[in-house]
């Protein structure tokens, strides 16, 4: 599909079908106003979000961009690390998208993140762009409105960076939204334990040790890790997870972790995991908007988990948002008897 294609102007909106044309072309001054409209929770304005999406989703052969979790404990130094990937991509004239998920607010982290940014790559770039969400005010369910974001982004760059906190439930609720996670531990913080007892060892395609200027901490964490690793049974999908020694404050490794990342993408696009992969995302996401929307009693009533989860697979001309919307609907009915 042409990316410059004017997508249809079904659905209520020249708006948000100018919008989508006007992402779908690459032109990056349209993110924000879209990461905007997609935030809105007005009704006229939610009905244009799920239009733009929508259309996304309808040319998502366009949507190339490579969607990238980075993952950890706070204090791991995943902005730093993100800090340091910019500055390696961007004089190679690769553009990236970074979306921080804050869990606790909606200014320090990402602001902080913002600011630092904007003294390293200067104000004039445009091939950087960093939108922070606060989780706070999603009751946990951020999947959908991730999902949004990262279309959005993906549409013009060409990576798309999610920074999310912690240890455990968040790496499985991420690992659905992304092309590739990264794992970045920190030294001595006994990360690699905690991951092998949460049994989620197999999630990261991607494990950094940062801090790798500190020295023997760091490569005995990474060996502990590749040993942790070896043990686990081979992944489905025929990827090794590497363990690379990386120093986000002295740029020391980030070359090799940009390789790693480029090497999950090939094999991703190879083995047509990234889509099958994106196909899963998509059904976690849908199924996990509505089970906290309506409950487990509420997706019941629908046939529950599974049975949704076949429906949103074959409904392939269709955004998240619209899913969401389209089935809670049906859901409510349900549940009132209509
Ligand atoms: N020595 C050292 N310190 C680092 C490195 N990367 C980050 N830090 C420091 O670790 C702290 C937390 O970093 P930050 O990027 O905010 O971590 P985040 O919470 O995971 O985003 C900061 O004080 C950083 O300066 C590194 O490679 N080496
Ligand atoms: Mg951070």
């Amino acid at each position: 599909m042409p990316t410059d294609a004017a997508p249809a102007s079904r659905g209520s909106s020249g708006g948000s079908s100018a919008l989508a044309a006007r992402l779908l072309a690459g032109d990056r001054a349209a993110v924000p106003e879209a990461l905007n409209l997609v935030d809105d929770t007005r009704a006229p304005q939610r009905e244009q979000a799920r239009d733009l999406l929508d259309t996304l989703q309808r040319n998502r052969e366009s949507l190339r961009g490579h969607r990238v979790g980075i993952t950890g404990a706070p204090g791991a130094g995943k902005s730093t690390l993100l800090d340091a990937l910019v500055r390696n991509l961007r004089p190679r004239g690769r553009s990236v998208g970074i979306l921080a998920i804050d869990p606790s607010s909606q200014r320090t982290g990402g602001a902080l993140l913002g600011d630092r940014f904007r003294v390293r790559s200067g104000a004039n770039d445009d091939g950087v762009y960093l939108r922070s969400m606060a989780a706070r005010d999603r009751l946990g369910g951020i999947a959908d409105a991730t999902a949004a974001s990262v279309e959005i982004l993906g549409a013009v760059f060409d990576y798309v960076f999610v920074e999310t906190v912690g240890v455990g439930q968040s790496e499985s609720e991420i690992s659905h939204g992304v092309d590739t996670l990264v794992f970045v531990a920190q030294p001595g913080a006994g990360d690699s334990l905690q991951f092998m007892k949460a049994g989620i060892l197999e999630l990261p395609d991607v494990f950094v040790v940062n801090k790798a200027d500190i020295g023997a901490v760091a490569e005995r964490t990474a060996s502990e890790l590749s040993s942790g690793l070896g043990l686990s049974t081979p992944r489905a999908d025929g990827w090794e997870a590497p363990v690379l020694l990386v120093s986000a404050r002295d740029g020391a490794g980030v070359d090799a972790l940009v390789d790693a990342v480029d090497a999950h993408a090939q094999h991703g696009l190879e083995s047509g995991a990234r889509e099958a992969g994106r196909r899963a995302g998509r059904a976690h996401a849908v199924c996990a908007a509505l089970a906290q929307r309506y409950g487990a009693y509420g997706l019941e009533r629908v046939g529950g988990r599974d049975a949704l989860e076949v429906r949103v697979r074959e409904a392939e001309e269709e955004s998240v948002a619209s899913l969401v919307h389209r089935l809670g609907q049906f859901i409510e009915g349900a549940l009132t008897g209509r």
